[in-house]
Protein backbone atom coordinates (compact mmCIF):
# COMPACT_ATOMS: atom_id res chain seq x y z
CA UNK A 1 0.00 0.00 0.00
CA UNK A 2 0.99 3.41 -0.69
CA UNK A 3 2.59 4.93 2.75
CA UNK A 4 0.74 8.20 1.52
CA UNK A 5 -2.86 6.60 1.94
CA UNK A 6 -4.75 4.66 4.38
CA UNK A 7 -6.37 1.43 4.07
CA UNK A 8 -10.20 0.46 5.67
CA UNK A 9 -11.67 -2.37 6.61
CA UNK A 10 -14.78 -3.48 6.35
CA UNK A 11 -16.56 0.02 7.13
CA UNK A 12 -20.22 -0.61 7.37
CA UNK A 13 -22.51 2.51 7.22
CA UNK A 14 -25.98 0.71 7.19
CA UNK A 15 -28.06 2.47 9.93
CA UNK A 16 -25.72 5.68 10.03
CA UNK A 17 -26.79 9.13 8.71
CA UNK A 18 -23.62 11.37 7.63
CA UNK A 19 -24.14 14.47 6.90
CA UNK A 20 -21.40 15.86 4.29
CA UNK A 21 -20.69 19.89 4.23
CA UNK A 22 -19.16 21.24 0.80
CA UNK A 23 -18.06 24.77 0.31
CA UNK A 24 -18.87 26.47 -3.42
CA UNK A 25 -15.36 28.26 -3.32
CA UNK A 26 -13.16 26.44 -5.66
CA UNK A 27 -16.41 24.37 -6.68
CA UNK A 28 -14.50 22.41 -9.20
CA UNK A 29 -12.39 20.61 -6.67
CA UNK A 30 -14.94 20.81 -4.16
CA UNK A 31 -17.71 18.87 -6.26
CA UNK A 32 -15.57 16.08 -7.54
CA UNK A 33 -14.51 15.54 -3.76
CA UNK A 34 -18.56 15.76 -2.64
CA UNK A 35 -19.07 12.82 -5.62
CA UNK A 36 -16.29 10.58 -4.16
CA UNK A 37 -17.15 11.51 -0.58
CA UNK A 38 -21.33 10.53 -1.29
CA UNK A 39 -19.67 7.54 -3.31
CA UNK A 40 -17.83 5.89 -0.27
CA UNK A 41 -20.79 6.40 2.17
CA UNK A 42 -23.07 4.34 -0.56
CA UNK A 43 -20.59 1.95 -1.00
CA UNK A 44 -20.69 1.13 2.84
CA UNK A 45 -23.75 0.76 2.85
CA UNK A 46 -25.20 4.36 4.00
CA UNK A 47 -28.68 4.56 2.90
CA UNK A 48 -29.48 7.83 0.13
CA UNK A 49 -31.85 9.01 2.32
CA UNK A 50 -29.22 8.91 5.01
CA UNK A 51 -26.55 11.04 3.51
CA UNK A 52 -27.38 15.04 4.40
CA UNK A 53 -25.27 17.12 1.87
CA UNK A 54 -25.35 21.05 3.04
CA UNK A 55 -24.08 23.54 0.64
CA UNK A 56 -22.32 26.64 2.44
CA UNK A 57 -20.30 29.68 0.72
CA UNK A 58 -16.92 29.04 1.71
CA UNK A 59 -14.14 26.84 3.75
CA UNK A 60 -14.38 28.99 6.56
CA UNK A 61 -18.48 28.25 7.05
CA UNK A 62 -17.53 24.21 7.34
CA UNK A 63 -17.69 24.59 10.66
CA UNK A 64 -21.20 26.33 11.09
CA UNK A 65 -22.30 24.20 8.43
CA UNK A 66 -20.71 21.34 9.78
CA UNK A 67 -22.46 22.51 13.74
CA UNK A 68 -25.46 22.97 11.92
CA UNK A 69 -26.23 19.38 10.73
CA UNK A 70 -25.29 18.01 14.21
CA UNK A 71 -27.60 20.06 16.30
CA UNK A 72 -30.36 20.35 13.67
CA UNK A 73 -30.03 16.77 11.96
CA UNK A 74 -28.46 14.34 14.60
CA UNK A 75 -26.12 13.02 12.13
CA UNK A 76 -23.68 10.24 13.34
CA UNK A 77 -20.45 12.06 11.67
CA UNK A 78 -19.62 14.82 9.35
CA UNK A 79 -17.79 15.18 6.10
CA UNK A 80 -16.37 19.05 6.19
CA UNK A 81 -15.15 19.83 2.46
CA UNK A 82 -13.62 22.94 1.15
CA UNK A 83 -10.87 23.99 -0.65
CA UNK A 84 -8.05 26.76 0.13
CA UNK A 85 -6.03 27.88 -2.80
CA UNK A 86 -2.81 29.58 -1.17
CA UNK A 87 -3.29 33.54 -2.96
CA UNK A 88 -1.02 36.53 -2.48
CA UNK A 89 -2.71 37.83 0.29
CA UNK A 90 -3.04 36.32 3.49
CA UNK A 91 -6.52 35.03 3.29
CA UNK A 92 -5.39 31.57 2.89
CA UNK A 93 -3.55 31.41 6.69
CA UNK A 94 -6.07 33.03 8.49
CA UNK A 95 -8.65 31.08 7.34
CA UNK A 96 -6.84 27.24 6.91
CA UNK A 97 -6.30 28.32 10.72
CA UNK A 98 -9.71 29.33 11.71
CA UNK A 99 -10.92 26.23 10.05
CA UNK A 100 -8.62 23.84 11.57
CA UNK A 101 -9.07 24.86 14.89
CA UNK A 102 -13.20 24.86 14.38
CA UNK A 103 -13.02 21.43 13.05
CA UNK A 104 -11.05 20.34 16.13
CA UNK A 105 -13.54 22.38 18.38
CA UNK A 106 -16.27 20.81 16.98
CA UNK A 107 -14.77 17.31 17.57
CA UNK A 108 -14.03 17.73 21.35
CA UNK A 109 -17.45 19.39 22.23
CA UNK A 110 -19.43 17.06 20.84
CA UNK A 111 -18.59 13.02 20.70
CA UNK A 112 -20.23 13.23 16.35
CA UNK A 113 -16.89 12.88 14.63
CA UNK A 114 -16.30 15.54 11.95
CA UNK A 115 -13.68 14.66 9.29
CA UNK A 116 -11.20 17.32 8.01
CA UNK A 117 -11.57 17.40 4.44
CA UNK A 118 -9.99 20.78 3.08
CA UNK A 119 -7.74 20.88 1.32
CA UNK A 120 -4.54 23.32 1.49
CA UNK A 121 -2.79 23.84 -1.04
CA UNK A 122 -0.31 26.11 -2.70
CA UNK A 123 -1.27 25.87 -6.18
CA UNK A 124 -4.43 24.97 -8.42
CA UNK A 125 -2.75 21.87 -9.93
CA UNK A 126 -2.36 20.52 -6.11
CA UNK A 127 -6.17 20.64 -5.78
CA UNK A 128 -6.79 18.73 -9.11
CA UNK A 129 -4.00 16.14 -8.42
CA UNK A 130 -6.06 15.51 -5.09
CA UNK A 131 -9.03 15.56 -5.80
CA UNK A 132 -9.40 13.72 -9.45
CA UNK A 133 -8.81 10.08 -10.25
CA UNK A 134 -7.69 7.55 -7.74
CA UNK A 135 -6.25 10.21 -5.46
CA UNK A 136 -9.43 12.18 -5.22
CA UNK A 137 -9.20 12.25 -1.43
CA UNK A 138 -13.09 12.54 -0.56
CA UNK A 139 -13.34 8.60 -0.82
CA UNK A 140 -10.98 8.01 2.13
CA UNK A 141 -12.96 10.65 3.59
CA UNK A 142 -16.31 9.30 3.29
CA UNK A 143 -14.39 5.45 4.94
CA UNK A 144 -13.33 7.62 7.38
CA UNK A 145 -16.70 9.12 8.53
CA UNK A 146 -17.91 5.48 8.39
CA UNK A 147 -15.63 3.70 10.51
CA UNK A 148 -15.37 7.24 13.23
CA UNK A 149 -19.15 6.80 13.30
CA UNK A 150 -19.21 3.08 13.84
CA UNK A 151 -16.85 3.41 17.30
CA UNK A 152 -20.10 4.73 18.91
CA UNK A 153 -22.37 1.64 18.30
CA UNK A 154 -19.36 -0.77 18.93
C1 LIG B 1 -12.56 34.92 0.73
C2 LIG B 1 -12.05 33.57 0.31
C3 LIG B 1 -10.83 33.46 -0.39
C4 LIG B 1 -10.03 34.66 -0.74
N1 LIG B 1 -10.37 32.27 -0.78
C5 LIG B 1 -11.08 31.16 -0.50
C6 LIG B 1 -10.61 29.88 -0.89
O1 LIG B 1 -9.55 29.71 -1.52
N2 LIG B 1 -11.37 28.79 -0.57
C7 LIG B 1 -12.54 28.90 0.13
O2 LIG B 1 -13.19 27.87 0.40
N3 LIG B 1 -13.01 30.09 0.50
C8 LIG B 1 -12.32 31.21 0.21
N4 LIG B 1 -12.78 32.45 0.59
C9 LIG B 1 -14.12 32.52 1.23
C10 LIG B 1 -14.15 32.25 2.73
O3 LIG B 1 -14.00 30.85 3.00
C11 LIG B 1 -15.53 32.69 3.31
O4 LIG B 1 -16.56 32.09 2.58
C12 LIG B 1 -15.71 34.19 3.28
O5 LIG B 1 -14.62 34.85 3.87
C13 LIG B 1 -17.00 34.59 4.02
O6 LIG B 1 -16.92 34.21 5.40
Amino acid sequence: MNKKSVSFENVDGSGLIIGVVVARWNSDVTAPLRDACVKALQDAGVAESDIIVQSVPGAYEVVSGSKHLIDQHKVDAVVAIGCLIKGETMHFEYIADAVSHGIMTLNTASTVPVIFGVLTCLTEEQATSRSTGEHNHGYAWGQSAVEMASLKKK
